[in-house]
């Protein structure tokens, strides 16, 4: 029989924050195929699956070698004699080895790496692209709408801008390449205007920039005034989104937010009015992950935006059926190694797909050059990719393989 695994391979490599992470290499039939490499999150959900680190002193104790020891050696055997073809055989291996309810054994970054790896591999085997190869039933594909990062804050810069995250979202345009170009054009607009008010010092981590601000709602009028200033409309061709990554700022029930300690109520009033008065398309965490309360009457106001969930469902089944039967957002943001294997995240995304939920693949803030999420947010017509700045090489490769793949002829998503 052909297309069987014959090896698997691991190793520690750097990602675009300088720490460790994983890289696997999966081989068919005596050959090397491919090799996929795994993100790691910096405000990151309790509730993910876990990313194995090797504590000590090492790289300041974020070393992999317990992840990729796993990899060479029971993840290996387990896999080697595998048809590369079927991915739902793959990924149960892989859940079986490990064991655990959230991939602690193993580590859900070794099981990350193997399963997207041997994806990879069988897509090179068949002679296919990535996105013409998810398994499952999926609409159309299509090219989807960046959520573009250019102001960083939060977690991802070391500033007072407590809002994670304010995106350009170029969806009014005819065409993946000429909204891409619109959205980096917004990003130099940024830049030129940050420039002149003396607010441009660094960079975030994921490539957009990061200046302190007087207050957090300053970022919403620097967004509309660079669409503005890149000769585009915020009305109906470029939006905002904004990942506010709530659970960051949140201890003993109230949310420290622009210097004061506020409560959920309080905090969902200013995304109220900032809705009324910005082009604001969507809003990810808005509260805290376990602040189930805030997000259900946030979602009632009944805005006619996304709300969208990232630390809230961690790309975890349970706890998306647990904010769909209680009404506690619209839309899902979709992590691979959140949940530790491609066969569960596209059983997580079916299940959003059926309940009425968008779902917005993403990257996570520690990346590699790495391009596999583009692939997936084409082939499972989702219609939305959130994937940094227009800028860095751990961004702009996941935007590449888009501009690749856009030669197919696909359709944009634009506007749904
Ligand atoms: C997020 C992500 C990606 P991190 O919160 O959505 O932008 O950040 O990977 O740090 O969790
Ligand atoms: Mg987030």
């Amino acid at each position: 029989m052909k297309g069987l695994i014959t090896d698997i391979h691991a190793r520690s490599i750097l990602d675009s924050r300088g720490r460790p992470t994983v890289e696997v290499e999966c081989f068919v039939d005596g050959s090397l195929m491919s090799r996929a490499a795994v993100p790691s999150g910096a405000s990151t959900g309790s509730h993910e699956a876990v990313e194995l680190r090797d504590g000590g002193d090492l790289w300041h104790g974020s070393g992999v070698e317990k992840a990729v020891k796993n990899v060479n050696t029971v993840l290996r055997d387990v896999l080697v004699g595998s048809d590369v073809s079927d991915q739902e055989a793959i990924d149960g291996l892989l859940i079986e080895a490990d064991g655990s309810m959230n991939k602690s054994i193993m580590g859900a970054n070794a099981i990350l790496g193997c399963s997207m790896a041997a994806f990879r591999a069988s897509s090179l085997a068949k002679g296919v692209p990535l996105w013409q190869n998810l398994p499952g039933t999926w609409p159309n594909p299509s090219l989807p709408v960046p959520l573009m990062n250019i102001l960083n804050g939060g977690a991802h810069a070391s500033t007072n801008v407590d809002v994670q995250e304010f995106m350009v979202v170029p969806y009014g345009f005819p065409d993946f390449d000429s909204a891409l170009r619109a959205g980096t054009e917004t990003y130099h607009a940024l830049k030129k205007t940050l420039g002149e008010k003396g607010l441009l010092g660094g960079i975030g981590d994921e490539g957009g920039f990061a200046p302190s601000l007087q207050k957090n709602e300053d970022g919403l009028r620097l967004l509309v005034e660079a669409i503005e200033r890149a000769g585009y409309s915020s009305e109906t061709q470029i939006g905002i989104a904004l990942d506010v990554a709530a659970s960051e700022f949140y201890k003993s029930g109230k949310y420290s937010f622009d210097g004061r300690e506020i409560g959920g109520a309080d905090l969902s009033a200013i995304y109220s009015s900032w809705v009324d008065r910005y082009p604001i398309v969507s809003i990810e965490d808005p509260f805290d992950e376990d602040d189930w309360m805030s997000w259900i009457s946030f979602t009632e106001r009944g805005h006619d935006i996304r709300i969208i969930g990232d630390d809230l469902y961690v790309t975890n089944p349970i706890r998306l059926q647990k904010g769909i039967d209680e009404g506690a957002s619209n839309s899902i943001l979709i992590k691979p190694n959140q949940i530790g294997t491609l066969t569960e995240t596209l059983k997580v995304m079916g299940i959003a797909n059926q309940e009425g939920f968008d779902c917005i693949v993403s990257h996570r803030s520690g990346e590699t050059s790495d391009d596999t999420i583009s692939d997936i947010a084409v082939g499972t017509g989702c219609g939305w990719i959130k994937t940094g700045a227009p800028a860095r090489s751990d961004r702009t490769s996941k935007y590449n393989q888009l501009l690749r793949i856009s030669e197919a002829g696909l359709p944009y998503s634009g506007w749904v």
